[in-house]
């Protein structure tokens, strides 16, 4: 499969996160992608650099001002105080119902809560030039499977879809599924589908996309009520405005078997395939394996060949973005099952 890389992630490697009221080390860390990497260069896949800039359509999708601030963010932590270099920049207060998030604030601090949902997606020197390069590696494999490509692999990190119009969440930072759809878009595709397959609800895509009818927003997660990002990905939300009836989210209770798993997965597909569109984005979260840390589903790695063949039976020019996945040993095998699924389908 056509494969693009990011050359650069090794950039974003924050040392910690918190747990349960503890520093941990990062689930979500450079060698989760160094693992996809060395699978599917054993696999046959070869790794493309990015040739496309994802500038014009990351300016569709996220907020200058948001952009403007991560462009600069760490810089803007430097210049507090150069000992900074060593720390990891936390939010600690956010603009909740009441308050107000059109001023920007002159604190760095209160700045970095205004752009996040969260505590958990530390920023670290490179995380910009990270990011930007997966975003780029995105619009690369969209403007391939635009070209006429049956299928096109972007292997990035750090992820994306919690990533919002204007926020940061869940490790994400750029939206490269909506990157890769909206890429889709302007390279003349009328409509195209997001179906979300990873563990998490994908908060950030299904914000940016909530009323624009030209792109279907499809999600298998769990259950907001009890797992991250448990603000939204419940079933009733189905779009509003031109874009009502263009989302579609199919929550699981925890510990669901891999059997509702694949029920959901064919009501999803069906959803689709009934839709119309003219291409698809998979993000590809693989976090839904028995053997993830932080998750609570059950595929085996054999069910992510299953997935790849599903897909492909769709018949659709298909973009694949990684997501997550935190058993990070086992992550190249399950990303690269689905993409050898789907091409032996
Ligand atoms: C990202 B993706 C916070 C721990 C929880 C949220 C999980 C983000 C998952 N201290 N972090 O969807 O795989
Ligand atoms: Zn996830």
């Amino acid at each position: 499969m056509i494969t693009f890389h990011n050359p650069l992630h090794h950039l974003h490697a924050p040392a910690y996160e918190f747990f349960r009221g503890d520093r941990v080390p990062c689930f979500e860390k450079p060698a989760r992608a160094d693992y996809v990497e060395t699978r599917l260069t054993e696999r046959g896949h070869a790794l493309r650099v990015p040739d496309q800039d994802s500038a014009s359509a990351l300016a569709r999708v996220h907020a200058p001002r948001y952009l403007q601030f991560l462009t600069t963010a760490w810089s803007q932590w430097l210049a507090l105080d150069p000992a900074n270099a060593g720390v990891q920049p936390f939010p600690s207060v956010w603009p909740v119902r009441s308050l107000r998030s059109d001023i920007e604030p002159d604190n760095f601090i209160a700045r970095l809560g205004l752009y996040s949902m969260d505590n958990g997606s530390p920023l670290a020197a490179g995380t910009w030039q990270a990011a930007k390069a997966g975003a780029d590696a995105a619009a690369s494999a969209a403007v391939r499977v635009a070209g006429g490509a049956r299928a096109a692999f972007c292997c990035t990190r750090p992820p994306g879809h919690h990533a919002g119009p204007d926020f940061m969440g869940g490790y994400c930072f750029l939206n490269n599924a909506a990157v890769a759809a909206q890429t889709l878009r302007n390279q003349g595709a009328a409509r195209v589908a997001v179906l979300d397959v990873d563990y998490h609800h994908g908060n950030g895509t299904q914000s940016i996309f909530y009323d624009r009818a030209d792109v279907l927003f499809v999600s298998i997660h769990g259950d907001p009520r009890t797992e991250y990002p448990f603000y939204l990905g419940h079933a009733d939300e189905t779009g509003e405005g031109v874009g009502a009836g263009f989302n579609r989210n199919l929550p699981l209770a925890a510990g669901s078997s891999v059997v509702a798993w694949f029920d959901a997965l064919e009501q999803a597909c069906a959803c689709i395939a009934a839709d119309g569109v003219d291409a698809l984005v998979v993000s590809l979260g693989l976090d839904t394996y028995e053997g993830d840390p932080i998750s609570r589903f059950a595929l085996a790695s054999s069910d992510f060949l299953r997935l790849g063949e599903r897909l492909a039976r769709l018949g659709m020019p298909t973009v694949f973005v990684l997501e997550g996945g935190y058993a990070a040993a086992e992550l190249g095998t399950n990303a690269v099952n689905v993409l050898d699924g789907f091409e032996q389908a």
